[in-house]
């Protein structure tokens, strides 16, 4: 299939706010678009009847959704927790499962979480690290620090967005704050659990 030509560009990215400009999409993701991703039900509907957190927002810069053409985007997610948990993305699968993903870290320290079948993978992220999620593997980010945790992300624009597997399963593990410091817990939402 003859793929679009398009023409080559340059973005501007602010390390420190992780704004991408231009943008053609932004994403703001508030508590109440992840309803019952976190394992504190109580908290989050605690949480809600008082506010609706914004936990992360995402630009974007899109090209057309075809093999070979490359998606930037930066995600910016703000420090907090739910109960325990730290604030996270909601995490997917690619809908077209073989394409894989580079985040490079620009601000602040989270976690990549990572899982396929009974596999699972957390990497510690700062500013400088270039991680790698390999084709097939599920992938969320938690902001373990008390600033913005942003990164950088490379995708191949016609890998799409799974997310009702993890809205059904969650994660193998998740993060969760103990005497002042991250700790990863098997998840009791598990299938296996
Ligand atoms: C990264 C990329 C994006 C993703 C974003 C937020 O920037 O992986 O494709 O949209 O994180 O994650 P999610 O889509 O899981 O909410
Ligand atoms: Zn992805």
């Amino acid at each position: 299939m003859k793929q679009a030509v398009i023409n080559p560009f340059a973005l501007a990215l602010d390390f420190t706010s992780g704004k991408l400009e231009p943008a053609t999409t932004h994403i703001t993701r508030h508590l109440s678009h992840m309803r019952n991703m976190y394992i504190d039900s109580a908290a989050e509907q605690a949480v809600l009847t008082r506010e609706d957190p914004l936990i992360y927002e995402v630009y974007q810069y899109d090209v057309p959704n075809e093999n070979g053409q490359l998606i930037s985007c930066t995600t910016i997610l703000y420090p907090g927790r739910i109960g325990d948990e730290y604030y996270m993305t909601k995490g997917h699968y690619h809908e077209k499962a073989d394409t894989g993903e580079i985040y490079l870290g620009l601000r602040g320290n989270g976690k990549l979480l990572m899982q396929v079948g009974d596999q699972f993978s957390a990497l510690d992220m700062g500013p400088g690290t270039v991680a790698y999620v390999p084709p097939y593997w599920a992938h969320r980010t938690v902001n373990t620090g008390d600033e913005p945790f942003i990164f950088f992300a490379v995708y191949p624009a016609d890998a799409g967005h799974n997310y009702g597997t993890i809205e059904q399963e969650g994660f193998q593990q998740i993060i969760l704050e103990k005497q002042g410091n991250p700790v990863i817990v098997p998840s009791p939402r598990w299938k296996n659990a």
